[in-house]
């Protein structure tokens, strides 16, 4: 049975097609400076966004159509397997994500729950050695259940740290089972509402405790694994202490993490920061942390996390050209973290959403490529920074300078020339390579 029945296969028609199931863009085996496209975008579909979403909003009932809804949780479970994996095969998506709740029903208690995701997990294995379709990343849903009402492993009950832990361990048998490349931990409500009654650093104290337990017991099944952290500010929380790519670098840091460790960017929850992507991207390169990003975007007139298919070329092409200088996002990937709108509620929409995000990618990796062969920024950072490369500058740069002789050297020189930035051309130029 097909949950598509419309669409064959989704292929690259070129950029003149009219054939809303084509990709007018993202050609998968072009090659570009050495590399598939394919290889470069690393795309992954998101289980929950795809497969368990119902539209509903605070305001609105479920809406969206789905056809492998069914009598029993578990049925619809099983049917949701075929259904993804037809997504996937159609758009010839090479990996995919997902949290332990989107895959498999909980139950009536935990046992049960873990023997659902063994059945689950089952199909899905044999799904992804039919198919050659890999794993990018899973996680734990310890966010949703009404226990983790003050957060998982920084809830005040640490009868809710050991039940997150069992869910982690959990997740890293199935990571191991299925081959997954990366393991991310988005803090949920490892936050705060209240500094008045919240012991912050214990809180944190307590997260860090639960990764250490998560790198010793990869360790201890022999499964290697990325580790990644997905920073957002807000919401659930009023404050998550994941709040950026900064902040959680230092708890990272602080930790002792960074051999295990890096970052899961999320375009919307750069924003909400009060971020560019691009700033967080380039945050995570300055430390070497760039693993995985989660693709989607934000709606500017909107405060929340609105996660809509990226359509704006402006930013995947900055993203990309992030991605590009980081040498690549392997073993990460470009996670499609987005949902179509509500009024967006056709089987269909999730095809044609993923086509939009893929070719809207595709657009900013070829813009991208391009600033790189012309040396675009490379040129402009040379020049901007081109008194560091001789005389004063460079002794500064070699660390031979202090400030009794640089300020020998200011009483002599202080009739300092200044050059303009030039702003607005540069942004007219940089307009060149996206059309
Ligand atoms: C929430 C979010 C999550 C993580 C995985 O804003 O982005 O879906 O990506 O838990
Ligand atoms: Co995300």
């Amino acid at each position: 049975m097909s949950y598509f029945p419309k669409v064959e296969k989704v292929n690259y028609e070129g950029p003149t097609s009219k054939n809303m199931f084509a990709f007018r863009h993202y050609n998968p085996e072009e090659i570009i400076m050495g590399k598939t496209m394919k290889e470069h975008l690393r795309f992954a579909v998101a289980y929950w966004h795809t497969m368990t979403q119902d539209g509903s909003d605070p305001f609105g009932l479920p809406i969206n159509q789905r056809d492998w809804e069914s009598e029993t949780p578990m049925e619809t479970a099983r049917k949701r397997v075929d259904a993804f994996f037809e997504i996937l095969t159609k758009l010839g998506v090479e990996y995919f994500c997902f949290h332990d709740v989107d895959i498999a029903p909980e139950g009536d208690s935990l046992e049960e729950f873990f023997k659902n995701i063994d059945e689950i997990t089952d199909l899905i294995k044999e799904k992804m050695d039919q198919t050659g379709i890999k794993l990018l990343w899973n996680t734990a849903n310890m966010f949703s259940h009404p226990r983790f009402v003050n957060g998982a492993a920084s809830s005040n009950n640490a009868e809710v740290f050991a039940y997150s832990a069992a869910q982690v361990k959990k997740g890293l048998d199935v990571s191991k089972k299925l081959g997954g490349e990366n393991y991310v931990f988005w803090g949920g409500r490892e936050g705060y509402e209240s500094l008045l009654n919240t012991d912050m650093k214990f809180e944190q104290d307590n997260i860090a405790r639960l990764f250490k337990m998560s790198v010793a017991y990869a360790e201890t099944i022999g499964h290697k694994v990325q580790f990644l952290i997905e920073p957002k500010p807000k919401e659930p929380t009023k404050h998550q202490y994941d709040f950026d790519a900064a902040t959680t670098m230092a708890f990272i840091q602080k930790y002792g993490l960074e051999n295990n460790f890096k970052l899961n960017l999320e375009a919307n929850h750069a924003t909400l920061a009060g971020h560019t992507f691009e700033h967080e991207l380039t945050v995570a390169r300055c430390y070497d942390a760039l693993g995985s990003i989660d693709a989607n975007q934000g709606d500017m007139l909107l405060g929340w996390d609105t996660d809509e298919f990226p359509t704006n070329i402006y930013d995947t092409t900055l993203a990309m050209y992030e991605i590009l200088e980081n040498g690549g996002i392997a073993p990460g990937g470009i996670n499609f973290d987005s949902k179509v709108r509500r009024s967006s509620f056709a089987m269909d929409d999730l095809l044609l959403a993923h086509i939009a995000g893929m070719d809207t990618f595709a657009r900013g990796l070829k813009a991208a490529v391009k600033l790189k062969e012309d040396r675009f920024f490379d040129g402009l950072k040379e020049e901007r920074y081109r008194s560091y490369t001789e005389g004063i500058g460079e002794k500064i740069v070699a660390d031979e300078e202090n400030l009794e002789s640089l300020t020998a050297y200011a009483l002599k020189h202080d009739d300092i020339a200044m050059t303009s930035s030039h702003l607005e051309y540069v942004k007219s130029r940089f307009n060149d390579y996206l059309v």
